[in-house]
């Protein structure tokens, strides 16, 4: 590719306007045909333009060679023709996939346009889609209508966005777990459970208070249960959280204790300057690394010392901004030089940092103290250990079981779960004092309101907008 062609990468600016003006409108007009470029934009063998809605595939053949062939192909099938623009005249050879609704994506007609992957044939097809009446798709608008035609419930659709921009194979299992309903059959069997505490509740509401209290006793441990199942399930945020968005951890100590050194190392390339003159590192340094799985942005810093350079002594303070909002510290320390003042008063101030005691391959290394990882940044040593250190500190002891269990990838989930295991915290609660029925039931319908809101069920028209408007468009 040459150096020209790369300069013109960044979306051309018809496209651009394109998705911007698109950006207004509402996720509602579900009846609207729309198109999109599904693969992303650039130079490449092929492009896919997608369009879908319920006369998609009669629309498209107003701009297609073969209109009766594309019109009359069957649900899977593909037709072979040519797209044409405004003028009629040919604007490239495509391939167009149909899918009949509603075995589609989307649940309504759908056809992959796959075209030549350049910015121009792609611009170019988008306008003949534009003049026969396709609108640009909003962002996630496809896997929007996929969700309003019950293709998918609203935990899978955010799975689909989470896959694609997973960065990690770990962390593309665990949302494809979740787009395969891993989550969604978790929650529907506390539903499940909630439903036939509520179910209870009301017979007993249509029978009288004066009933025998058992056959409500009877319900404690079922929703004791699917509390316990809210709680789990809001707990696995701290290792979906570090899936889905990453971790940043940042190596500390003093100069020249071999940070630097150890970010190569785990790098496994010499991105950092190394050198035996302490002060080496002037400002951070940072570098994505799939760390046993886990997405992470390593940073490097400037070793702490009291320097009178004024721009060392600012790397210093960046440095310790970025050690602080860390999601795991490692502190180094040179094994040769052994623990200073400096070092006990951070981590003092940073009790859960990791302790990597450095340069253990010296012959005058002091012994690894208790609590201390041994490492070598020159030879290799340790460095299994120190990894699997940082990700027991960033995922707080638990460990990530790859797709085995279900769990959650967003604060939004974790809310609705806290709040649904506190309300059957109430009926639990009420009942155990013997309140009316009544009170018990509410609390039961709040919690089944809240799982419905990671479900898609309850959840308000402004979140649904505002999660499928974080999509990429296209998708
Ligand atoms: N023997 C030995 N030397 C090491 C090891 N790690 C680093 N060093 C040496 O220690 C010196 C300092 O290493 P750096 O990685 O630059 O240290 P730093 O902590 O980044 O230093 P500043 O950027 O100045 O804060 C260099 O001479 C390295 O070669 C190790 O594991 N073993
Ligand atoms: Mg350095």
């Amino acid at each position: 590719m040459s150096s020209a062609v790369r300069a013109f990468e960044p979306l051309p600016p018809r496209l651009f306007a394109r998705y911007r003006s698109g950006m207004a409108k509402g996720y509602l007009d579900v009846e609207d045909d729309i198109a999109a470029l599904a693969t992303p934009p650039g130079t490449g063998a092929l492009a896919v333009v997608r369009a879908t809605g319920p006369g998609s595939v009669d629309r498209l053949a107003r701009a297609f060679s073969r209109p009766d062939a594309l019109r009359a192909a069957a649900g899977y099938t593909a037709a072979y023709g040519r797209m044409l623009g405004a003028d009629g005249r040919a604007v490239d050879e495509v391939v167009a996939l149909v899918f009949r609704a509603p075995a589609s994506y989307t649940g309504q007609d759908c056809v992959d346009v796959m075209c030549h992957g350049g910015q121009a044939t792609v611009a170019d097809v988008l306008d003949a889609l534009e003049v026969v009446g396709f609108r640009g798709a909003l962002p996630g608008e496809f896997t929007f209508r996929a969700f309003y035609n019950g293709k998918m419930d609203l935990s899978r659709a955010e799975a689909v966005s989470e896959l694609v921009s997973a960065r990690t194979s770990e962390a593309r299992a665990d949302a494809f777990s979740r787009l395969s309903g891993g989550l969604s059959r978790e929650l529907s069997a506390i539903k499940a459970m909630l439903v036939r505490a509520a179910a209870a509740f009301a017979l007993r509401l249509d029978y009288g208070e004066d009933e025998s209290p058992e056959d409500i006793v009877a319900e404690l441990p079922i929703l004791t249960k699917a509390r316990a199942a809210c709680e789990d399930l809001a707990d696995s945020y701290t290792v979906g959280r570090v899936l889905r968005d990453g971790a940043v951890v940042a190596l500390a100590g003093r100069t020249n204790a071999g940070k630097s050194s150890l970010f190569n190392r785990l790098l496994k390339e010499e991105r950092a300057i190394v050198s035996s003159a302490p002060g080496t590192t002037r400002d951070y340094l940072e570098a994505e690394l799939d760390l046993g799985g886990l997405p992470v942005r390593l940073v490097d810093t400037a070793g702490v010392r009291d320097s009178v350079d004024p721009v060392e002594a600012e790397g210093v303070r960046r440095s310790l901004l970025v050690a602080d909002g860390a999601d795991a510290v490692v502190y180094v320390v040179d094994a040769t030089v052994g623990l200073s003042a400096e070092d006990q008063a951070f981590l003092a101030a940073n009790p859960g940092a990791v302790m990597a005691w450095n340069k253990v391959d010296a012959p005058e290394a002091g012994p690894v103290p208790a609590g201390w990882i041994g490492v070598s940044a020159a030879t290799g040593f340790g460095e299994s250990g120190l990894a699997a250190s940082i990700r027991s500190s960033l995922l707080g002891g638990r460990e990530s079981d790859g797709a085995a269990t279900a769990r959650i990838g967003t604060a939004r989930h974790r809310d609705a779960l806290i709040r649904a295991g506190s309300s059957l915290g109430d009926a639990i609660a009420a009942i155990e004092s013997g309140e009316p029925v009544d009170m018990a039931a509410v609390d039961v319908a709040t919690a089944l309101e809240a799982l419905g809101e990671i479900t898609g069920e309850t959840t308000s028209e402004d979140i649904l907008e505002s999660l499928f408007s974080n999509f990429c468009v296209g998708k």
